[in-house]
Formats: C-alpha cells, sequence, structure tokens
C-alpha cells in the first residue's frame, strides 16, 4: 500500500512572487488579531503581499539573497579591528565571495548599542579605497552601510549598488536626493533613537505595528523624494532601540512587514539577543544562533539575510530551501 500525504503545506498564493506560499493571514488591527482567508482579504492588499518584487542591483528575489557583512572599522560589535586594512578587507571579500555571498555590504561606523558618531572623512577613509578595490576586481554587487549622505555619494561613484542606511535617511537631509539621483536602491532600515542612545528603555505600544507604520512613513518620505518604489527595500532593524522580547515579537511577525510591498533585508547576526538565547557571551561564537534566525526569517519571505557567517548560513540555507520546495 502506498502512503500520500494527506496535508499540502503548500498554500494556493505565493508571497511577493517567492518561494514562500500561504492561505491564511493574521490581521494586525488596532484592536487585536484576527486569522482571516487569503482569499478574502481585499484584492489591493492580497496584491501587495502576493505581487513579485523588482530585482535589486540585478539580483532576482525569488530566493534569499545573502548579504555578507564587511565592517572596516575598529570597533564593530563582532568583527572590529579584523578588516581595517585594506587588503584584510579585501581577503575578506574574496572568501564571503568565494563562500556564496550574493553582496558585500561594507560598513565605516559601526552602529552597536553606545558607539559614538564617526566623522565623515574618517567614514570616507575607511570605506571608500575598500569599495574600490573590490570592484575593480570582483562584479559582486557592494552596498554602503551609512548614515551619511556624502559617503554614500563617494561609495556609489567608487562604485557601490545599494545605499544601506540604519536611520533611513533620517540622519542626513541630503540623504534622499542623493538616493534619487543615483537610481540607485536604498534600505530603510527601523531604528528608535540613535545607537548612542537606543537601547535606553525603548518603548512601543505594539511593536510590529509601530515599526511597519514607522517604515512605511519613511516610505512615503522616500517617494516623494524621487525614489521609486521599486528601489526601496524595508528593514525592521534587529536590536536597534528594541528590547529583547521586541526582538523576537518582531522575528515573529517579520512576513508581516510583506505589507509595505517591498524586499525585506533582515539582520540578526551574532546580535546580542543571539547571546541571551544561547548562553555564548563572545559575539563572533554565535554562529548557530545566527543561522537559526537567518533560516526563520527565510521562511518568513526575507529576500536578503545581512550576515558575518557566509559559508554557514548558505550552506544551511541550501538543505532548507532543497527540503522545502
Ligand atoms: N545591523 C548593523 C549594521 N547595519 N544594516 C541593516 N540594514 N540591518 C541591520 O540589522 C544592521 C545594519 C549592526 O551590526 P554590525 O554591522 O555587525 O555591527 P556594527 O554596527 O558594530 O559595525
Amino acid at each position: 500500500m502506498i502512503h500520500r500525504p494527506l496535508v499540502a503545506l503548500a498554500g494556493a498564493h505565493r508571497l511577493a512572487g517567492g518561494w514562500c506560499r500561504f492561505d491564511l493571514v493574521e490581521r494586525l488591527g488596532p484592536e487585536g488579531r484576527d486569522i482571516v482567508m487569503a482569499s478574502a482579504l481585499d484584492p489591493r492588499v492580497l496584491r501587495r503581499l502576493t505581487q513579485p518584487r523588482a530585482d535589486i542591483a540585478g539580483l532576482s528575489t525569488d530566493r534569499p539573497r545573502i548579504m555578507g557583512i564587511l565592517n572596516v572599522t575598529p570597533d564593530s560589535f563582532s568583527d572590529g579591528g579584523r578588516h581595517a586594512s585594506r587588503d584584510a578587507a579585501l581577503a575578506q571579500a574574496r572568501a564571503m565571495v568565494a563562500e556564496g555571498a550574493d553582496i558585500l555590504d561594507i560598513g565605516g561606523e559601526s552602529t552597536r548599542p553606545g558607539a559614538r558618531e564617526v566623522q565623515v572623512q574618517e567614514e570616507l577613509d575607511r570605506t571608500i579605497p575598500v569599495i574600490e578595490a573590490i570592484r575593480a576586481e570582483m562584479a559582486i554587487p557592494i552596498s554602503i552601510d551609512t548614515r551619511k549622505a556624502r559617503v554614500a555619494q563617494a561609495a556609489l561613484s567608487a562604485g557601490a549598488d545599494i545605499v544601506n542606511d540604519v536611520s533611513a535617511m533620517s540622519f542626513d537631509t541630503q540623504m534622499p536626493a542623493v538616493v534619487a539621483k543615483s537610481e540607485k536602491p536604498v534600505c530603510l532600515m527601523h531604528a528608535q533613537g540613535t545607537p548612542e542612545t537606543m537601547q535606553k528603555d525603548p518603548s512601543y505600544s505594539d511593536v510590529v505595528r509601530d515599526v511597519i507604520q514607522a517604515l512605511a512613513d519613511r516610505q512615503a518620505a522616500a517617494r516623494a523624494a524621487g525614489i521609486t518604489g521599486e528601489n526601496i527595500i524595508t528593514d525592521p532593524g534587529i536590536g536597534f532601540g528594541k528590547t529583547h522580547d521586541h526582538n523576537l515579537t518582531l522575528m515573529a511577525h517579520l512576513s508581516a512587514l510583506h505589507d509595505l510591498g517591498a524586499p525585506i533585508l533582515f539582520g540578526a547576526s551574532r546580535k546580542r539577543f543571539i547571546g541571551t538565547l544561547t548562553g555564548v557571551e563572545t559575539a563572533a561564537e554565535r554562529v548557530h544562533g545566527s543561522v537559526a534566525a537567518a533560516l526563520h526569517a527565510a521562511a518568513q519571505g526575507a529576500q536578503i539575510l545581512r550576515v558575518h557567517d557566509v559559508a554557514a548560513t548558505r550552506e544551511a540555507l541550501k538543505v532548507w530551501m532543497a527540503a522545502s520546495a
């Protein structure tokens, strides 16, 4: 006798044109939450959830993409000082590409809790030679992790393809114009407060709804500045003005961000809450917990996973994608 599965896990609707399928939707209303059939949704909402997202820097968004983190800083919380010279950074870029990174994210200012702002010239000196060196050797999409318009502009001129702004373009009033003129994608990340102060008692009335509303406002500001919808990426900003419970609630409801109609970037790699959950104190050793967080985000349809441990994430994703196809 042949046993056939009676339960099909695949749903009728494809999330954002990607690899996740769904039939039910949890609605997060001001009066609470309810679960409804996706087919009963307002057709405009259903279209926003299902519409395939645009390519990002030439990469299709129909499978999870790995963004390898390359901090050229002396003080980043997990890799600070390790790739501070141009040669060390280039070697790390080569290694991450060999391990399967789809994008490299270059940062010259730590935004860990309590970090002090870095002067523009210092940030330029750290990042631009590295971007030039990578661009001279590799075709991989490069993103510049900065809050400063002058750094973004110089990075784009040096060959960067994406601007990743942890202030969602609210730190520097010139940023929206620089991004709009470049016609390149920008990642709008949610943060409550600035890195210096953000972990001092962050609070929300409903963290998921508040983060989505704040991102929708920044999306509208970006559009008003002339940035097209297909060039906007959103990010809940794990660890940026969030308690341990805020981070976990946002992760549990990550797929709700698809209602913004944009690709989702998710960055939990080696962050404090993973240390709290696993008991692993040293940030660079939080690999297993970080991989679990990345797989969870992939299962919620997040299109870009920002990680330090590219090989481990790539291997885990390969198995997970093959098994869930
Ligand atoms: N997290 C960090 C930095 N940039 N960008 C996006 N879009 N999303 C994130 O979650 C995010 C980010 C912080 O991590 P890291 O770069 O590893 O450390 P540091 O800020 O200390 O350099």
